[in-house]
């Protein structure tokens, strides 16, 4: 129905997507005489089918908050800081634009490097770039990097895909390492925790979940198996040590077929190349020579997968055979002794997978025969968020690719960022071509770094924004020689996200102008000069695009009332600065690019668009010139359930290779190297390693004694990040929880330190220290302590301000030392002592 028919009527049921978090279901709304008195899960849209989860439900409690911000406000108090009063006073728009733009033009025109960005709405990916329109390269967030920034390049240089999920239709066996999957967290959690119960009741889907804690995963699987943090690839790569030289489970075919398995490695770890083609050799076992991998006369079934072999002297291996051979030390004993998992259920979980994985067996879906693979480990946050975390996901990577599963019925599947899917394109060497930077181009290379977070140094990496709180605090350190002075913040908490929070209060007392555009006031408002209300997602117009793998397609995000305030469209606010401070052109430029126009959408530079007729565009662009916004008003939505052809075997599809040994990683590793050298950087590279190995020197394992006790967070489904604890229902349901009720510590552990629950604690990293009340219980690892972003909030929203504040990404680093050197992943967990404070 169109927008003004439906919005005159006084009793109406409107379709739209919730955005309760970052991910985007299905709902509709029950208005009557212009109030939403209701929000459901639309049962008409494949993808959530009826669902919500309870951020979902509370949706309405947000749009009716009290304390929204409803028209610009400018602060009144000079001082800053945690708790401080800004004194607020509502100005108009022209006063709040006006302001806002002749000070970023002052600085846009002076040095636009003294600009932070923090611009983080996942919905709205299309804005992150207009810092770098403006002329920065600076990222002053952790959003998709305190996440994703082992996970995301990993999964881009396998398979061409942003994510991964196993695959809920087909899976029978799935191994659940540090991730919500299905239950609390990650890709569609309202749509997910249904598919996960549909296998689990329906086709009698083993889990067995990998974490430190019990979470909801945990509680509800077939077996729960408490690790120590950060040791999780050491589990898995024993699992692969007992497949590969204890049972001799792997899938040769899938690996002759489709991987690098074959090539040939030569003993400086590089692929063996025809010294004049260039291309990778293999051993061909029925002519006893090393041929060009793509030869005619070569047989597949002849490629060598193990063995060595002499060609002019020089001894050459199968990549396969490198693996096998670099861990073969990795024996369940001594992965053990790291993960603190048995042997024995190492040994008993890796023989139940591999013959869960029915290697060789098929399976015929729409008539057609895929490889039939039904067992898979699914991994996030928890299993690589840390220091060597690119190895992480790759040993993650590893034991799927042993058992044949990636982009198979019942495996592990390849999930794209948005409509485009997976992003396959041919790479050199007959493999597929590598994406790790699928969020936005590479940073060139540069001796003098020109960002503060160093992302020319993350050659495979995502922006590590937690570096440039250290960078901006110590600029001669790496010869930074300009000072921030501005933050721009739209849809993020930069203060609350990122490590080291004192660092980060100590940047944000430093900056002269800092702007946000939000709906809610939180950590990082309460700093600002000025503040913009954005329309919540209730009031505004978006396409959104719904997370494959199992299904795809866009929704259309509609006001089911008219706004309630006097905000505007984030879209429209960046539009409007953008012409202001003078480089229409280029964001009209980049919009182009983001929103994916076609020649007939594409924007003049200089005209000023409206939200509304981007999106419009953008629908057009997608899916033809008849189906522009006004269709989506008719029919909601393109969801559809992915076909097998879209989410099975793309790169077989197209001809290409996937990585079994990640000489890309070598490759990148071996350049950044000699870079570094030339210009005299110390700069540790022993991480690019083609095959992942579990390696002691790890900061995480090595603190001084006295820190005893590992700490981490965590996300439940109640909760997105900790922001909606502001929501009434939200803080009655989790206030109820013992988990979300202070910090949680084993019994064991407790009665050794004469713990009690609800003894005052101080929790102290060498970074930093919290107060916490303490929750004794038996759902955790009795060496961890685990914290709910629940009871992490000190803002001054009078809901979800806490008593205490418990905020442990206060006990974080922000450190070059405890980040990932591949991908610049931030080490998420620390070790903390403790003593009692009453
Ligand atoms: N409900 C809800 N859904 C969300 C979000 C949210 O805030 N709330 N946020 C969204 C975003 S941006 C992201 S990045 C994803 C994150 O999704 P997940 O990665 O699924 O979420 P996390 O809770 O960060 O981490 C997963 C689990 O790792 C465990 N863990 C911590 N350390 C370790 C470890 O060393 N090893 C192992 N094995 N486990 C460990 C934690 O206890 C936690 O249960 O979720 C997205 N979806
Ligand atoms: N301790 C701890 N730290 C973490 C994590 C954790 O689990 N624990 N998770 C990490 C991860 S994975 C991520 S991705 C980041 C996430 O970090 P953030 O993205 O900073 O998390 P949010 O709390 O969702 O912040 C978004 C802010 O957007 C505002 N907002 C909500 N709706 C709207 C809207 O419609 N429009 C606008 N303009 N603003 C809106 C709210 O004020 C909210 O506080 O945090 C990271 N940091
Ligand atoms: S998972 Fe929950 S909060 Fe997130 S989009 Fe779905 S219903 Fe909304
Ligand atoms: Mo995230």
């Amino acid at each position: 129905m169109k927008q003004s028919e439906m919005l005159v009527q006084k009793d109406y049921w409107a379709k739209s997507a919730c955005k309760m978090c970052i991910h985007s279901c299905a709902i509709r709304a029950h208005v009557k005489d212009g109030v939403v008195v209701k929000i459901e899960g639309d049962p008409d849209n494949p993808s959530n089918r009826g669902k919500l989860c309870p951020k979902g439900q509370a949706g309405i409690m947000r749009l009716y908050d009290p304390h929204r911000v409803k028209t610009p406000l400018k602060r009144t108090n000079p001082d800053k800081g945690p708790g401080v009063d800004p004194k607020w006073v509502a100005i108009s728009w022209e006063e709040a634009l006006t302001t806002v733009a002749e000070k970023l033009k002052a600085i846009r025109q002076d040095d636009p490097r003294k600009l932070l960005p923090a611009i983080n709405d996942f919905h709205r990916i299309h804005l992150w770039g207009w810092g770098a329109v403006f002329g920065t390269p600076h990222y002053f967030s952790t959003v998709g990097q305190y996440c994703g920034a082992a996970y995301h390049p990993l999964n881009g240089i396998l398979d061409g895909s942003f994510a991964a999920i196993n695959d809920y239709d087909h899976c029978k066996y799935w191994i659940q390492i540090g991730a919500g999957d299905g239950f609390s967290s990650h890709l569609h959690v309202a749509a997910s925790i249904k598919r996960m119960a549909e296998a689990r009741v329906d086709r009698g889907m083993k889990l067995v979940v990998v974490e430190p804690r019990m979470s909801a995963g945990a509680a509800k699987a077939d077996e729960w198996l408490p690790i120590r943090p950060g040791t999780d690839r050491a589990f898995v790569l024993g699992m692969v040590y007992v497949l590969l030289h204890e049972l001799n489970i792997y899938d040769a075919e899938f690996m002759r077929k489709h991987t690098n398995g074959i090539y040939l490695v030569a003993p400086d770890g590089n692929l063996f190349r025809n010294s004049e083609t260039q291309k990778p050799m293999v051993w061909d076992a029925n002519s006893k020579t090393a041929v060009e991998y793509d030869t005619a006369e070569l047989k597949l079934e002849n490629a060598a997968l193990e063995g060595v072999y002499m060609v002019d002297g020089v001894s050459y291996r199968p990549s396969f055979q490198v693996i096998k051979d670099t861990l073969e030390d990795h024996t369940p004993e001594r992965m053990s002794k790291v993960c603190s998992i048995s042997a024995e259920t190492i040994r008993r979980i890796a023989k139940e997978f591999g013959e869960a994985a029915c290697i060789g067996s098929t399976i015929k879906i729409d008539g057609k025969e895929y490889p039939y693979r039904p067992a898979a480990v699914n991994f996030y946050r928890g299993a690589i968020g840390h220091y060597d975390g690119g190895l992480d996901s790759a040993a993650m990577k590893l034991i799927n690719l042993v058992i044949g599963n990636i982009d198979v019925p019942g495996g592990h599947i390849g999930v794209g960022l948005d409509h485009r899917m997976l992003i396959i394109e041919p790479g050199k060497d007959g493999m597929l071509q590598p994406q790790p930077h699928i969020l936005h181009p590479p940073y060139a290379f540069a001796p003098k770094p020109y960002s503060y977070q160093l992302m020319e140094w993350y050659p495979i990496g995502i922006d590590p924004g937690h570096l440039t709180a250290a960078n901006v605090l110590e600029p001669e350190k790496y010869g930074f020689d300009f000072q921030p002075e501005a933050l721009i913040i739209e849809h993020s908490n930069p203060m609350w996200n990122l490590s080291a929070t004192n660092k980060v209060m100590e940047v944000f007392k430093k900056l002269k102008f800092i702007v946000a555009i939000d709906i809610v006031l939180n950590e990082s408002t309460d700093w600002a000069d000025i503040v913009l209300p954005d329309l919540s997602y209730l009031e505004s117009h978006l396409l959104v695009c719904i997370e494959p793998p199992m299904v795809t397609g866009h929704m259309y995000r509609r006001p089911v009332i008219e706004p309630l305030y006097d905000g505007r469209d984030a879209t429209d606010i960046f539009t409007e600065l953008a012409d202001r401070i003078g480089f229409l052109a280029d964001w009209n430029g980049l919009l182009n690019f983001t929103l994916f126009l076609t020649p007939e959408n594409q924007l003049d530079p200089n005209t000023k668009y409206s939200n509304l007729e981007l999106m419009d565009r953008m629908a057009k662009s997608r899916y033809g010139q008849d189906k522009g916004l006004e269709w989506f008003q008719e029919h909601g939505h393109t969801t559809r359930k992915q076909t097998p052809e879209e989410m099975y075997l793309l790169y077989a599809q197209r001809g290409q290779r996937i990585p079994l040994y990640f000489n890309f990683i070598k490759e990148t590793g071996d350049d950044m190297a000699a870079k570094m050298k030339e210009a005299e950087i110390p700069w540790d590279t022993s991480c690019y390693l083609p095959v992942p190995i579990w390696r002691d020197h790890h900061p995480l394992h090595n603190m001084a004694p006295e820190y005893d006790l590992y700490a981490f967070a965590f996300k439940e489904a109640q909760s997105n990040f900790s922001e909606s604890t502001t929501i009434p229902w939200i803080e009655e349901i989790v206030s109820c929880q013992p988990i979300h009720l202070g910090v949680m510590i084993n019994s064991k552990t407790a009665q050794k330190k004469g713990i009690k629950t609800g003894d005052i604690l101080k929790l102290e990293s060498p970074f930093g220290e919290i107060t916490g009340r303490a929750s004794v219980c038996e759902e955790v690892h009795p060496e961890c302590i685990a914290i709910s972003n629940t009871i992490s909030r000190w803002s001054q929203h009078p809901v979800g301000k806490k008593k205490m504040s418990t905020h442990f990404n206060k006990l974080l680093p922000a450190d070059v030392k405890w980040t990932d050197g591949m991908t610049g992943h931030l080490e998420t967990s620390t070790k903390v002592k403790l003593s009692i404070i009453s």
